[in-house]
């Protein structure tokens, strides 16, 4: 009793994924959350997240992203909901800005259907865009939406219907390596032995390892639904999702989907981090004063009334790439802080991955940039 081959600390986006991966395997799993399933205390709320190809951060995130897709549409078929909407996806700003020419260098490497548009020509093809004409906009078709919240509540489902054990509202108060290599771990309602623990515990991370206090730094983000003119120019069908660099900031955001609002949130938002429990989740005036001069001058047909704010997190690494790993002197157990405000389209297959490391200790993608030993010494001390 008690004892799991693999407990899953977090189960949200990646934790869900991985319960499900794991348990698919006939793995014996135990995933615990402290909040509800889905909740909104996370990094996962907010109805939708963006997924793109032309992967403006680094060309190497290409290979996992085509796994994503396909582990997307697995999940799909077998829950019996559509999860993945496809729109395009525009990645815009100055010509040679980072976004454009990151964007322009992933889809030069891995050969992506895609085309470049003066800030003119993408209004003609998306008239709820108006960048300035001299901005560039790379227009990538497989772009689009994930499902996130109904996401987990698949992964879960299935890694249910597979033998898994899921607790909810059951935080964990800590976890210690066993004399066999395993761990323990103990919750305000018992404990539990296993040989394997994976830690998806997102803005949490740092209060379960506190070596990765300073990689894995909890950030306040708001996102903001805003009421179209003409909410048909903001239709899935004729609205791509975006991530755009302008004088005000970088933006990103979604056509109209289950709010009656079109979405935008700014990258880094007002720049607030602490941790998770300090931060603020209520939104307000000066959340909608980050977003609203934006959305006035980019995208004028959607400045209409205010319909929703939201606030929820990125958990930042000082690079921006994710943490995908095994601790250096505990391989028994694995660190997943994929997110850096960009790793929730991945949750399909960093939750294959999470369950490669824990049951064979390795992975068929290459890890180098989302590994511990990037940081220095100085950054994952106390
Ligand atoms: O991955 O496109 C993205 C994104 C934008 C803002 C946060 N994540």
């Amino acid at each position: 009793p008690n004892s799991y081959d693999v407990i899953v600390i977090g189960v949200g986006g990646m934790g869900s994924a991985a319960c499900w991966h794991l348990a698919r395997r006939g793995v014996r799993v135990l995933g615990l959350e402290r909040f509800d399933i889905p909740h909104t205390m996370g990094s996962s709320h907010g109805f939708n997240r963006i997924i793109r190809l032309a992967y403006f951060e680094d060309p190497s995130y290409v290979p996992l992203l085509r796994r994503a897709y396909e582990n997307w549409r697995e999940l799909e078929s077998r829950f019996g909901e559509q999860l993945l909407f496809i729109t395009g996806s525009v990645d815009a700003g100055p010509a040679g800005s980072a976004m454009v020419e990151g964007s322009l260098a992933a889809c030069r490497e891995h050969d992506l259907p895609h085309r470049v548009l003066s800030g003119t020509e993408l209004h003609a093809v998306a008239p709820g865009y108006d960048l300035p004409a001299t901005h560039q906009a790379v227009l990538q078709p497989d772009g689009g939406f994930v499902s996130a919240e109904r996401a987990i509540v698949a992964h879960v489902g299935l890694a249910q219907a597979a033998g898994a054990e899921i607790r909810a509202r059951e935080p964990v108060l800590g976890w210690e390596p066993t004399a066999s290599g395993g761990v323990r771990v103990t919750t305000e309602r018992g404990t539990y032995e296993a040989g394997r623990l994976v830690l998806s515990a997102g803005a949490w991370m740092g209060e379960f390892v506190p070596a990765l206090r300073r990689v894995a730094v909890p950030e306040r983000q708001v996102l903001g639904w805003f009421q179209p003119k003409e909410p048909a120019l903001f239709s899935p069908e004729r609205f791509p999702v975006f991530n755009m660099e302008a004088e005000e900031g970088k933006f990103y955001g979604f056509p109209v989907w289950h709010v009656p609002g079109f979405k935008i949130g700014r990258w880094h938002h007002l720049g607030e981090t602490g941790a998770a429990d300090a931060l603020s989740r209520e939104a307000g005036p000066r959340d909608e004063d980050a977003l609203r001069p934006a959305v006035r001058r980019y995208f004028p047909q959607a400045d209409g009334a205010t319909m929703a704010l939201r606030a929820c997190f990125f958990t930042n690494t000082p690079d921006e790439h994710f943490i995908i790993d095994t601790l250096p002197d505990l391989p028994q157990v694995v660190v997943a802080s994929p997110c850096s405000g960009h790793g929730y389209k991945f949750c399909s297959v960093v939750g294959e991955v999470l369950a490669d490391l824990a049951t064979t200790g390795g992975s068929r993608f290459a890890l180098g940039l989302h590994a511990l030993s990037r940081f220095s010494p100085s950054e994952t001390t106390g």
